[in-house]
């Protein structure tokens, strides 16, 4: 299975977060000699260095050898680390093979029928319902990819499960080309990730790469009333399914009698779902249809849906304090996340929004601000939030979370919510969105 080549030196493995190290640990263990290196350098990664290092894995914290890299047999690139970074755009101009980790664990699950979700958001969850689907129809509730537990943890086991749901991010897509699901869907697409991308073009070129090895067996299960998805998809190989909210398709929903249908007949109830927001019912008939394409007998998929519990972070209901319900959707880290959030608030709320911008432009919330009754900002991303939301809601810029978090506490009344739902990255304030939605769980508890 491993290309004959790769024993002759050593194997590159870049960046040291959950997709290194577990890369690195799993070629170790077939044999090869391995070189991990990160730019970054702290505590941390020095004692899990000291951990990993042994006769086979040589590890560099707080630089890339570039000439050893260049020297490598293959390189195994961690998603967050961009394609044009120095020890990637080495390997690439030496011509030394850069596979994703996620393309690296594809190669070895020859025996396991991928379902692989991607778009801009609903990805996580609509991978955890299929996850928890499988599991109802008999199997284990295991989910990989970007949704956290990196794939090549689940090529390592000995018996990997027949079937897979598989969160891919358009960074782990870029470099996949052995990726071959059995199933793919896409959730929807909006821009995302233009700190890291030249244009959007660029990132939608990412995500097309799902359908790279696209044959006549592949099922595609895509959003039928999102027209970028449809364009994605066009002309590529193998049956193509549709969901839709908003009219009928292979898999819908009936806003009449609010059930979920699928292939035509009724699933279950709008209500028997425990997940806010039309967003969620969309992504519901994704998994429905990608389990159904997958053979899973539609009582598993009824009792799947029915059983699923929101993911924490997004749109989480945490608790409620003197008739306030304050919600969690510290996942939002782009505008059109956000605005799918305030899109299905039933109440009306305060929002709290703010971080690191990611280069989205805030005025496309100015539509979904109608029963908002306060926009508190904090963070990098303050005034130009400001700047796009003056006109439309009344906007309070308080320097960090915690006063964030107070702020809207004041101003919300019994019967409102309190929404966090950042439309920005964490990084200027928190670790990551997790550590967010983390910290405003615990203020939230300390009320
Ligand atoms: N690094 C270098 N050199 C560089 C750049 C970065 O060495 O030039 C190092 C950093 O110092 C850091 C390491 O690379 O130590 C981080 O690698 P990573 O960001 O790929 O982190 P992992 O822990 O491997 O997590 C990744 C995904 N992270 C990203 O895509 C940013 C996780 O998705 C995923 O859960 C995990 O693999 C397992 O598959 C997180 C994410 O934020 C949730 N994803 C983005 C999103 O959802 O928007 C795409």
């Amino acid at each position: 299975m491993i290309p004959e080549t790769w024993h002759e030196g050593e194997v590159a493995v870049v960046g040291m977060g959950r997709s290194g190290c577990a890369a690195t640990k799993f070629l170790e263990s077939r044999g090869l000699h391995v070189y991990l290196s990160d730019a970054a350098d702290s505590a941390n990664l020095r004692e899990l260095a000291g951990r990993l290092s042994s006769a086979n894995v040589a590890i560099d914290v707080g630089r890339h050898d570039l000439e050893r890299i260049a020297r490598a047999s293959a390189v195994i690139a961690s998603p967050g680390v961009p394609p044009d970074a120095p020890p990637l755009r080495t390997a690439r101009e030496v011509g030394v093979e850069i596979l994703a980790e996620l393309d690296l664990a594809a190669m070895f699950l020859q025996h396991t029928q991928l379902i692989v979700v991607t778009g801009t958001n609903g990805k996580t969850t609509t991978t955890a319902l299929l996850a928890h689907i499988l599991a109802a129809a008999g199997g284990q509730e295991l989910a990989a990819g970007n949704i956290g537990l990196p794939l090549i943890e689940v090529a390592a086991k000995s018996q990997p499960p027949r079937w897979l749901a598989v969160e891919a991010s358009s960074f782990q897509l870029h470099d996949a080309p052995h990726l071959d699901p059995a199933i793919g869907v896409v959730t929807n697409l909006s821009p995302d990730h233009l700190d890291r991308y030249p244009n959007v073009a660029a990132y939608y070129a990412d995500k097309r790469n799902l359908f790279r090895n696209a044959s006549a067996e592949s099922v595609w299960v895509l959003n039928n009333d999102d027209r970028q998805v449809l364009e994605l998809a066009e002309g590529v190989a193998g049956r193509h399914c549709h969901w839709s909210i908003g009219g009928t398709a292979d898999a819908h929903y009936d806003r009449g009698t609010q059930e979920l249908m699928l292939h035509g007949s009724r699933l279950l109830q709008r209500s028997d779902l425990s997940l806010l927001g039309d967003h969620n019912v969309a992504n519901g008939l994704a998994a429905a249809l990608a389990a159904a394409a997958a053979s899973v007998e539609r009582e598993a998929i009824e009792d799947g849906l029915r059983s699923f519990v929101p993911l924490p972070n997004r749109l989480e209901p945490i608790r409620e304090i003197a008739g306030v319900l304050w919600i969690n959707d510290s996942k939002a880290t782009n505008v059109s996340a956000a605005a799918v959030a305030l899109e299905a608030m039933t109440r009306p709320y305060v929002l709290i929004a703010g971080g690191r911008p990611k280069g989205d432009d805030f005025s496309q919330l100015v539509g979904s601000l109608q029963s908002c009754k306060s926009v508190v900002v904090y963070g990098e991303a303050s005034s130009a939030i400001v700047a796009a939301l003056q006109r439309s809601a009344m906007v309070i810029a308080v320097a960090d979370f915690a006063d964030a978090v107070e702020c809207a506490g004041k101003k919300a009344r019994s019967g409102d919510a309190v929404l966090l739902s950042p439309a920005c990255a964490s990084f200027d304030q928190f670790v990551n969105y997790e550590q967010r939605g983390e910290t405003f769980r615990c203020l939230v508890a300390a009320m």
